[in-house]
């Protein structure tokens, strides 16, 4: 396995018309969780990667499960919980701008996941262990899986990358700021969006917030600026790297999820940190032009045509 990651990965509703939910008669079915959608973004492009999680023991859980299988993703590791349903979210587009999500996930499944849910052997032949802050915010349980599994990385030498992917819908602020804080202070490499730093240091300037998270303890730090692209911060240097321009945004959930993704696979594949960052660039802004979490990530060859990056 290159990668293991954990979390909760919901069945996601969407109304087939853009515009108010209410309104809304038919939706799509599909699925979305952070986790998920970093892990499937590495198997698209070819990476072994692995995912922890508890589903219910119901039909949503098992058309799940079997969708994260089938995109070729290692859910071994995945409980089916008899007692408790899979999470479900609805994602309301009324325009690309203005994204809604709405979640009925108090008491899923995933939500019950606790330390005993990690295999440390699994975890230990990885090479990278990915956070997302989503897990800590969906119960103490969660919470202090989220620490245990940092601390069984560390052991095993794996680089941690965290996203804090601040989701204020799930806990309160101030329980979110420490929570975060503590995690990106242990984590090798922080992807943080501007807005989460903004939130987490109280800056809004790009190059004093990178400078931030590395003081706190990262060795890496790329602060993520949208379409503006995104910025690298290590001990040595710092490289802003435009992004790529996309037509018409579609839907932009999932974004950041799909650049977590492709910089990790750049690493995994040995490139310079430019151009890691570079994909990671290509693959959020891939995304951003289809519907679904998920569904617009692309493949090697997809990589290519967008970016001209060399089809290995
Ligand atoms: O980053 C996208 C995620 O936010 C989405 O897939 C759903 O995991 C999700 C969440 O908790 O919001």
């Amino acid at each position: 396995m290159d990668v293991v990651t954990f979390g909760e990965t919901m069945v996601l509703f969407t109304p087939e018309t853009t515009g108010f939910m209410r309104y809304a008669h038919t939706y799509s079915r599909k699925f979305g969780g952070s986790e998920t959608n970093f892990a499937i973004g590495l198997a698209r492009l070819g990476h072994r990667v692995g995912w922890i999680s508890r589903v219910g023991d119901d039909e949503l859980g098992k058309a799940l499960l079997a969708f994260v299988r089938g995109e070729g993703v290692d859910v071994s590791r995945v409980r089916l919980d008899p007692d408790a349903p899979t999470g479900i979210y609805f994602k309301e587009i009324r325009s690309a701008n203005d994204v809604n999500v709405y979640y009925y996930r108090k008491g899923s499944a995933a939500s019950r996941m606790t330390p005993g849910d990690l295999d440390e052997e699994y975890l230990a032949q990885a090479k990278y262990l990915f956070v997302s802050g989503i897990t800590p915010a969906l119960s103490d349980t969660c919470r202090a899986m989220t620490q245990a599994a940092i601390t069984l990385a560390k052991k095993h030498g794996l680089t941690v990358v965290f996203d804090p992917n601040l989701r204020k819908k799930l806990w309160p602020e101030e329980q979110a700021r420490e929570t975060l804080l503590a995690l990106a202070a242990q984590a090798d490499i922080v992807l943080p969006g501007l807005s989460e730093g903004e939130f987490l240091f109280g800056e809004s300037d790009p190059l004093k917030l990178g400078r931030r998270f590395l003081e706190h303890g990262a060795q890496t730090v790329v602060l993520k600026l949208g379409e503006g692209g995104a910025h690298y911060f290590t001990r040595e240097t710092d490289e802003y790297i435009p992004g790529y321009r996309v037509d018409r945004v579609v839907d932009p959930v999932g974004a950041g999820d799909g650049f977590a993704a492709g910089f990790v696979s750049g690493l995994l594949d040995g490139l310079p940190m430019a151009d890691a960052v570079r994909r990671a660039n290509a693959v959020g802004a891939i995304v951003t032009m289809v519907n679904g979490d998920v569904e617009g990530l692309p493949e090697r060859a997809d990589l290519k045509r967008f970016a001209e990056e060399p089809n290995e």
